[in-house]
């Protein structure tokens, strides 16, 4: 059992969260599971002992139906539910998009997923509801029309804010997920840019209700760097909510645990945060490698948990008058060696 982590003086919500598929049975493309699938709602009490104070899920994994019983796990173990998700992605008949298919009553099926998730969203006592992008996309050119997978995005979402304003008032807002590739070979909504632009198209008031949630391995399969895509994001006024992991490089999306791979990035990243003073809440999208045990299948999120610790007690450190004298003299190298004491010590 690992004690709550606990983003030290942070503003508004300081402890972490973590989505209960981060807790999978191991499949990928190429093979099946290798561990036994834990039931969804008996994963909530180990993403608590994996010292968690958040949970997120999908539709498919939390269905409407399955709400007070998740309600009544998550209390049990100290859990709060950070944020919920339609799943446009899973179910065969969103094959092709659900607000971008080319078929009217597929869209219409996705909008009503998205009413009943923000009725389940409220009832979780979740604040934020998010949508990734999931199978918004292309595979082949002239397969949709992209302006008007556009306008289908706007008026989605238009009409999901409308729902949400009606039924309950100011109670949840909307993150919106980019990624610019997998599942499709072209996702809409491919990085945060994308998305504060969709932002800006829609009814003046929905605008309000619509954010983004950076993931950073989703910024690296890109070739972007997340340092900036949060940024952009701090200065649009739009960061509703955070997906931290690790990425290797261009490929496929590994969720792999945060501060793996660019811990000196991470670092700094943090400082921003920190100095941002970001209220939401920080969560990790991670995955337990399928070559994990059973036994060990939370170490993904321990894993993640303490590297978080240790860099965001090191980025409370960092010296910023130091970094802004640097920045003042033209030295940008010698900010990425200053960086590097703070990230190894001396
Ligand atoms: C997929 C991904 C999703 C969203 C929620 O890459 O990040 O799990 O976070 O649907
Ligand atoms: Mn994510």
């Amino acid at each position: 059992m690992t004690a709550p982590f606990t983003l030290r003086d942070k503003t508004g919500e300081a402890g972490v969260g973590a989505g209960v598929w981060n807790l999978g049975p191991g499949g990928d493309p190429f093979g099946g599971p290798t561990r036994e699938a834990i039931p969804i709602l008996d994963r909530l009490p180990m993403i608590a002992e994996a010292g968690m104070s958040f949970y997120e899920a999908h539709d498919s994994e939390i269905p409407a139906e399955d709400a007070d019983k998740a309600i009544k796990r998550a209390e049990e173990c100290g859990l709060r539910c950070a944020m919920y998700t339609p799943s446009f992605f899973a179910d065969p008949k969103f094959k092709d998009g659900a607000m971008t298919s080319n078929d009217s009553a597929i869209r219409k099926a996705g909008l009503e997923n998205a009413k009943r998730a923000v009725d389940t969203t409220v009832k979780l006592g979740a604040k934020t509801m998010v949508f990734w992008n999931g199978r918004e996309g292309f595979d082949f050119v002239l397969a949709k029309n992209g302006q008007d997978s556009f306008k289908r995005l706007v008026e989605g979402f238009n009409a999901v804010a409308q729902y949400a304003r009606e039924n309950h008032g100011d109670a949840v807002r909307f993150a919106l997920e980019p990624k610019p590739n997998e599942p499709r070979a072209n996702m809409y909504l491919a990085n945060v840019g994308e998305v504060l632009y969709l932002i800006s198209r829609l009814d003046a008031e929905a605008q309000p209700l619509f954010g983004a949630n950076p993931e950073t391995a989703h910024s690296r399969i890109a070739g972007l760097d997340y340092l900036w895509d949060v940024e952009l994001c701090l200065e649009a006024g739009k960061l509703f909510h955070i997906h931290l992991n690790a990425q290797d490089g261009q490929r496929f999306d590994q969720d792999l645990p945060f501060g793996y791979t660019e811990p000196l990035k991470d670092l700094a990243l943090l400082v921003v945060l920190q100095d941002a003073k970001y209220d939401g809440i920080v969560c990790f999208d991670v995955k337990a490698p399928r070559t994990d045990d059973p036994k060990n299948i939370a170490d993904i999120l321990t894993t993640s948990g303490q590297n978080l610790i240790w860099l965001w007690e090191r980025a409370l450190q960092v010296d910023r008058a130091r970094i802004a004298a640097l920045r003042e003299e033209n030295r940008a190298t010698a900010i990425a060696g200053y960086l590097a004491e703070c990230l190894y010590g001396r």
